[in-house]
């Protein structure tokens, strides 16, 4: 049995709350090509380590390809099972984690690491937070530049712009006239909607859990409400924006995992919400980078395996089936 202060107890046992609280991100440099940056955009430089089964990583590797940086920024993927030591690497044993660049860790002087945390002890042996992805990391200097995914990928967005093709240039994911709306959408998806899912599936006692989920399926009314009145195809018309981008990695996860494993449950996407489920799968099956770094066998197995705490059996339910519809369902 787990300690007490097991890292894979998200609401430690003798907290009454109840309540999950998620950490503050601990690496916050940033890329930056302003001149004399100790973090200049240089193709080959960076690396992200990610999980296909983490929404906050997804949005990494969603903004890395409508970026045009896949030249640029190199990545690999955790095996989807986080246990006791956190995120290990997979093997060449393993068979059951397929997916593009599911590997060993690949970086060089990195060949003994077996965990995302060797990562994190290498450049602090006291490190005392979470060993989160995603992770941005600098193989020059080696050392993290920075693992909060909202940074990472406001970084994608702009930083790199003076070395990639002309054409991505110009997807602007945080454009200037936008920028309030943008900003205003996101701090209430992200408490209600992003974290609200961990909150109300972390919760540990029902009046913390019936708190989170009512206001998770509020903000989802007001989701659909915003996109039955937006003309779309995307949250702020014919572009995709940051919006897009981090409401669609929870989205995409909620009939597969959030609704039963979470409890999550008032309501399904793809039966309670019309235009949601709409707007979701036009970026699934129209949109490459959204397709193309979604890999549902990651994301359910992670979590219905991984959370102990409120599945201790690990058993994975397989629906549901397809784990998307089609576009014209
Ligand atoms: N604030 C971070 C959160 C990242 C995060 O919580 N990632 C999860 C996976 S979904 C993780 O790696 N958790 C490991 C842990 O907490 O031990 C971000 O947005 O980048």
């Amino acid at each position: 049995m787990a300690s007490k202060d097991s890292i894979t107890h998200w609401v430690k046992p003798d907290d009454p709350s109840g309540e999950f609280k998620r950490q503050q991100s601990s690496f916050r440099n940033r890329i930056s090509r302003e001149a004399g940056a100790q973090f200049p955009p240089e193709a080959g430089r960076y690396h992200l380590y990610v999980s296909y089964a983490c929404p906050w990583a997804n949005r990494t590797l969603i903004g890395r390809k409508l970026k045009g940086l896949e030249d640029i920024v190199s990545f690999s993927v955790v095996h989807w099972h986080m246990g006791a030591k956190g995120w290990r690497f997979a093997t060449a044993a393993d068979t059951d984690a397929e997916g593009e660049e599911v590997i060993p860790d690949p970086l060089a002087g990195h060949e003994a690491f077996t965990h995302l945390r060797d990562i994190y002890f290498d450049i602090n042996p006291e490190y005392a937070g979470r060993f989160t992805v995603p992770v941005l990391y600098d193989k020059v200097a080696r050392t993290i530049v920075n693992n909060e995914s909202s940074e990472i990928l406001r970084m994608f967005g702009t930083e790199f712009d003076d070395i990639i093709e002309e054409k991505y240039r110009a997807v602007d994911l945080y454009p200037a006239a936008l920028r309030a709306d943008i900003d205003a959408a996101h701090e209430w998806q992200y408490d209600l909607i992003n974290n609200g899912v961990y909150k109300s599936g972390f919760a540990t006692t029902q009046e913390a859990y019936e708190r989170n989920v009512l206001a998770l399926f509020e903000a989802l009314d007001r989701a659909e409400k915003h996109l039955v009145e937006s003309e779309g195809p995307y949250w702020f018309g014919k572009d995709i924006t940051e919006v897009d981008i981090r409401l669609f990695v929870t989205i995409i996860r909620f009939d597969p995992v959030y609704v039963q494993h979470f409890k999550c449950n008032i309501r399904d996407i793809r039966s309670g919400y019309p235009a949601i489920h709409k707007w979701l799968r036009t970026l699934y099956w129209n949109v490459p980078a959204f397709r193309e770094t979604t890999n549902f066998l990651h994301i359910k197995n992670h979590y219905t395996k991984s959370h102990t705490q409120i599945n201790p059996l690990s058993i994975t339910p397989l629906g549901p089936l397809p784990n998307i519809l089609p576009l014209d369902a």
